[in-house]
């Protein structure tokens, strides 16, 4: 009996945690509220099963508990009790997964005109490059990496020279533009994750992966790595700062285009031989 108790005390405690915690998302600070929405839906249908099947296991032990002389009827199988779980846990696995492809279809979509900025990953470096006004973000390959080049940008791209590559610094976006984050990188799987942009996504050696956002408040936003990619994995971090539009221009005139980078490696590289 006192075992049938604990387990109606650990559902009921178990949502009264839930409803009453502090741990709860941050703020979000772009467009995907249907990320939080989707995230919402899932907690009800998880903690509707869940209180369901304990609450029933709690309920069996308490009206089957031993009594002498009472046995066990045998009921190996039930039709009626298959088809009415095989409906409802149909109808849970639905709901868990239909508004999560819809939203993940938008997520990988980006509307026309958003902006373009490239994020690499390297172990546990955060770069980021982003097209010259009016331009494309030039090819890359891991075979161009070198210590001057550390994003493997294809060197012989036209498009490549007017590229502003951002190396050790903050990554700056423009609030309420919409802007496609295409994931690449050097070594391992990485993880781009912002908790207040509830986006995420791997990193994949090899290959392109890409979302979009629309960042909708000013602010500075710590990015994490949530992939584990090494030792220093903790370590891999960088903010993101959403800018308004005069302090965009500002930080944008700020950063080194690839042209630039080289020439300065290449003098450097010069100097040195001397
Ligand atoms: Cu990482």
């Amino acid at each position: 009996m006192i075992i049938a108790l604990i387990i109606f005390v650990l559902v009921a405690g178990s949502v009264l945690f839930h409803m009453l915690t502090p741990w709860w998302t941050t703020p979000i600070a772009d467009n995907w509220v249907n990320i939080d929405q989707t995230l919402r839906l899932t907690f009800w249908v998880t903690g509707a099963a869940f209180v369901a099947v304990i609450s029933f296991m709690g309920w069996c032990v308490w009206r089957y508990h031993h009594r002498p002389g009472r046995e066990a009827h045998h009921e190996p199988e039930s039709g009626k009790l298959e088809v009415w779980l095989g409906i409802g846990t149909t109808i849970g696995v639905a709901f868990l997964l239909a508004p999560g492809l819809l939203v993940w279809s938008s997520y990988i979509h980006p509307p026309p005109g958003a902006a373009t900025v490239e994020v690499v990953g390297q172990q546990w470096n955060w770069y980021f490059r982003l097209p010259s006004q009016g331009g494309k973000l030039g090819r890359a390959d891991a075979r161009f990496v070198t210590a001057a080049n550390p994003l493997g940008v294809n060197p012989y791209d036209p498009e490549s020279k007017g590229n502003l590559i951002v190396n050790g610094g903050d990554l700056h976006l423009l609030v309420n533009k919409p802007v496609k984050i295409v994931l690449r990188s050097i070594d391992v799987i990485h993880d781009f994750y912002i908790p207040e942009f509830r986006a995420k996504m791997d990193l994949m050696p090899g290959s392109e992966s890409f979302f979009w956002i629309t960042p909708t408040r000013t602010g500075t936003f710590e990015v994490l790595c949530a992939a584990f990619c090494g030792v220093g994995h903790p370590y891999m971090r960088a903010n993101v700062v959403v800018d308004s539009d005069e302090d965009y221009r500002k930080w944008l005139g700020q950063q080194q285009t690839f042209a630039q980078m080289n020439d300065g490696a290449g003098g450097r590289m010069r100097a040195a031989s001397k």
